[in-house]
């Protein structure tokens, strides 16, 4: 551990872990120190560390539950960034969380509400004797992104807003590295890519409107056969404020499109995920009724600014006092569980032939 930064482990190996998350503790390299890599085999523990030598020379493979423990006992660790398969992420955050570590975790934060919930006040019961909670931070990038925090800012000056639109095509097959994974097809998580991926298409509706979904009403289904079901999905959602509007989800889809868009009697913003200069990212475009168009393009950068907002956290909670409850509220467990019980509401929906289903908004 470098003097005043904090030392953390990755738990975890797969692809998201090696292609986002060592790239992206390598830049924070002045605010987090990476001190070991743990997966659950030695194999995979060992090629993820090899990816980080170049920036963390000193950092440790660990593996299997005898490594966990060390980690969970070391004092040079302060926070754990736990990458695992969506249905084993919870008991191994909780682990973290006892042990006094602060945690950041990837989405979808649960399979379901339930389990969320449980967690929620497992965690709630360890501040007791006035301890400080820990840090329980959920990664879902899509809350830290300048073009969506832009559409937001946009959208406020709508003036009465007529709908909302969510359309999201994004194929899914064997081109993808995700496709072959095999926690997204197993009988405990219910919902596959739908529910996995589908978190971020609301968090980013979430957050451009500014308002909580109260009711859906929704359709399912599962059309390719090679994708675990369902992957296709179209909603009628009602905001709590009384706006209405659509949100289309499909994985078999053979084309591409990834579009928020808000009408409103001063204009309409639209934000799409384009590919500008060789950069990957979301354009926003604000149209009002009267005067120009502004466009603004921002090339991805969710997952760094949240890992940054985490390190930052982190080292004002092991060196300056704060507490965990105090963390940036875009990484919070109950903006996470919010976007699960959507998305949860509309797999209810569609089980009774789309009659409304409420949204749950609280964690207790
Ligand atoms: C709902 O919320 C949006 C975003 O804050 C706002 O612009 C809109 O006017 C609200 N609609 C109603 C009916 O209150
Ligand atoms: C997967 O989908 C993409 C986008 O439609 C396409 O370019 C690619 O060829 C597809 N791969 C396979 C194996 O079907
Ligand atoms: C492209 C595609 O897969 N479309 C399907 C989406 O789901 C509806 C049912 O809600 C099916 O009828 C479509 O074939």
């Amino acid at each position: 551990m470098a003097d005043g930064i904090p030392g953390l482990a990755l738990l975890g190996s797969g692809i998201f872990a090696s292609s986002q998350y060592i790239p992206k503790l390598g830049e924070l390299g002045g605010i987090v120190s990476l001190n070991t890599i743990w997966s659950r085999s030695e194999d995979g523990a060992k090629k993820a560390l090899q990816l980080a030598k170049s920036y963390a020379p000193n950092a440790e493979a660990k593996w299997g539950q005898e490594g966990l423990e060390s980690i969970l006992q070391d004092k040079s660790i302060h926070a754990v960034a736990v990458v695992l398969p969506a249905q084993h992420q919870l008991e191994i955050v909780l682990r973290a969380l006892e042990a006094g570590k602060h945690v950041i975790q990837e989405k979808p934060v649960g399979p379901s509400v339930a389990d969320v919930r449980s967690a929620w006040s497992a965690y709630q019961a360890l501040a007791k004797n006035d301890t400080k909670l820990p840090i329980w931070a959920v990664a879902e990038n899509y809350r830290f992104e300048p073009a969506l925090i832009q559409a937001g800012k946009f959208v406020k000056e709508l003036g009465q807003i007529m709908g909302v639109q969510v359309l999201i095509e994004a194929p899914m097959n064997s081109s993808s590295p995700y496709f072959s994974s095999s926690w997204r097809r197993e009988a405990n998580f219910k919902g596959g890519f739908m529910l996995d991926g589908g978190v971020h298409f609301i968090a980013g509706l979430r957050m451009i409107m500014g308002c909580e979904v109260d009711s859906v009403s929704a359709t399912v289904s599962h059309v390719d056969l090679t994708l675990p079901p369902p992957d296709n999905l179209s909603a009628l959602i009602q905001l709590q404020n009384g706006t209405a509007g659509v949100v289309y989800i499909c994985y078999s889809a053979k084309s591409r499109k990834m579009i928020w868009r808000v009408v409103g009697s001063l204009g309409t913003v639209e934000v799409d995920r384009t590919v500008q200069n060789g950069q990957h990212g979301y354009k926003t475009t604000y149209q009002p009724a009267k005067g120009e168009i502004q466009e603004v393009f921002c090339p991805f950068a969710g997952v760094y600014e949240e890992l940054r907002a985490f390190s930052e956290d982190v080292a004002r909670c092991v060196f300056q006092g704060q507490s965990g409850e105090e963390a940036d509220k875009r990484s919070s467990v109950l903006e996470a569980m919010r976007d699960v019980a959507v998305i949860e509401a509309m797999f209810h929906s569609s089980d009774s032939k789309g009659a409304p289903s409420v949204v749950e908004l609280e964690l207790e």
